[in-house]
């Protein structure tokens, strides 16, 4: 292993390559220290195989309505394939010099349960994980690797989740204890005693690159197998806590390093994360393939200017110093960059994973304000109607979620099926939205989803 590393990155994807990457090599050019990153992918083979002929380096390409800006990576140092060979990620996660390991494995990846946040001790990568000292599991690879380091007297790594999850350090902090806990209780009270899970707020949008990207570039002469897209914007919002202090020196290039995270999570993700969804389900039935085409159609950015303003922030406090009517323009003009080509179906992805923090927490508080929410419960009967697996026109969708076979079956028994998913909806929550939904599932069904989405914004 290169001996600068002193992150490991669980998940190495594109929404990482394009955020935390550029941060650390910037912190590195800033103030020095040895933070260049191994990264590891869990399962496939893809992003390794395309970055070793290259030496791991890679291209960044702003993407802005004015134009494209590349820069070139080179802080990714070494890429290793879990599933082929899990004892050396498990070497390299025990390496004294490894201070850090951060995480961008999506909400499905930490093996717990949307609606409460605890470990799913039935989920069948943890049932292996707690047999076998050769993990599967990100948990399992945090525990194991955990396990090592205290065996030979060496300090904890800091873990850094940068998921799209409220709370993200503690949920993670949850996950691992509970399960180091049925491997070792004293390695547990360890890592609660001396390992730090700060909780972060992540933020830029990375569609996936496509093969025409790929293309562009070589156009232009510049050769890469698989560079990165994003757009120009940028937020990393963290929790200063580290083991021993140790980290790269964000705050020198723009992160925000902060006591307390959780307003900025939730504004993110019920602002930013909740629209999105909302944007993917009820854009991709009406026929819209990217989300800058969706905002395009008038209906629908009066309908997520709604979202916003009537249903969204009147239930967030604001972090110290945002003005969320701002925040949320700024959003709109995000999503409307014609440059980023992000498309409805890829956010649709893995909605059982993302529904409860994105959209459910907002409903659940809206209902307790007597706040009327048309619009989220919109967006939940549109995740409804998405998940049975065939479009308006009676064309098949390709559901992706770990959820899909059962969201199927339910989706074709109704709504009071899918509202019985305990891992989405708490029973108290099902009950509360069941009318609303049920109404919003049938005008969707009734009238298709930009008639109904025009019927809440009124436009
Ligand atoms: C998107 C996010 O795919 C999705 O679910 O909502 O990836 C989103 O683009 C990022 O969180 C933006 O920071």
């Amino acid at each position: 292993m290169p001996a600068e590393i002193g992150i490991v990155h669980l998940g190495l994807g594109a929404f990482f390559r394009a955020h935390g990457a550029i941060y650390v090599e910037e912190a590195m050019k800033a103030s020095g220290g040895d933070w260049s990153i191994l990264g590891v992918s869990l399962q496939s083979p893809t992003m390794r195989d395309a970055l070793a002929p290259q030496g791991f380096a890679y291209h960044a390409v702003e993407q802005g309505p004015a134009g494209e800006t590349v820069r070139r990576v080179e802080v990714v140092r070494q890429v290793l394939v879990a599933k082929e060979d899990p004892e050396a990620v498990l070497a390299a996660m025990a390496e004294p010099g490894v201070r850090i390991v951060s995480l961008t494995v999506t909400e499905k990846g930490y093996c717990h349960n949307p609606a409460t946040g605890a470990l799913n001790p039935d989920h069948p990568d943890i049932l292996h994980d707690l047999a076998d000292a050769r993990p599967r599991s990100a948990p399992g690879y945090l525990v194991h690797a955990l396990q090592r380091r205290r065996e030979a007297g060496v300090r904890p790594f800091t873990v850094l989740c940068c998921d799209n999850l409220p709370e993200n350090g503690r949920v993670v902090r949850g996950v691992v204890l509970d399960l180091a806990r049925r491997i070792d209780p004293g390695l547990a009270d360890w890592i609660a005693a001396e390992g730090r899970f700060p909780s972060t707020m992540v933020d830029r949008i990375v569609p996936a690159t496509k093969p025409e990207d790929i293309e562009r570039l070589r156009a232009r002469g510049i050769e890469d197998n698989l560079p990165v897209m994003h757009e120009p914007f940028s937020q990393w919002v963290v929790e200063d806590d580290f083991v021993d202090g140790a980290r790269p020196d964000l705050g020198a290039v723009g992160v925000q390093l902060v006591q307390d995270v959780t307003p900025f999570e939730h504004m993110k993700l019920r602002m930013l994360n909740g629209t999105h969804s909302s944007l993917a389900y009820l854009g991709y039935l009406a026929g819209h393939e990217t989300i800058a085409e969706t905002v395009a159609d008038p209906v629908f950015a009066a309908f997520v200017r709604h979202l916003w303003r009537d249903e969204i922030i009147p239930a967030l406090t604001p972090p110290p110093g945002v003005d969320l009517a701002a925040y949320a323009d700024q959003l709109f003009q995000r999503y409307s960059n014609p440059a980023i080509r992000h498309r409805t179906w890829q956010i649709a992805m893995d909605g059982s994973q993302k529904l409860p923090q994105r959209i459910l927490g907002t409903l659940t508080e809206n209902l307790a304000a007597g706040r009327p929410s048309p619009g989220l419960m919109l967006a939940v009967a549109g995740w409804m109607r998405y998940v049975s697996g065939t479009d308006e026109k009676g064309q098949p969708i390709e559901v992706k979620d770990p959820l899909a076979d059962e969201l199927r079956k339910r989706a074709a028994e109704g709504v009071p099926a899918l509202l019985g998913l305990r891992a989405v909806f708490p029973e108290e929550l099902a009950e509360a939205l069941a009318s609303g939904v049920t109404a919003a599932h049938a005008r969707l069904t009734d009238v298709g989803a930009r008639r109904a989405v025009e019927e809440i914004s009124g436009s």
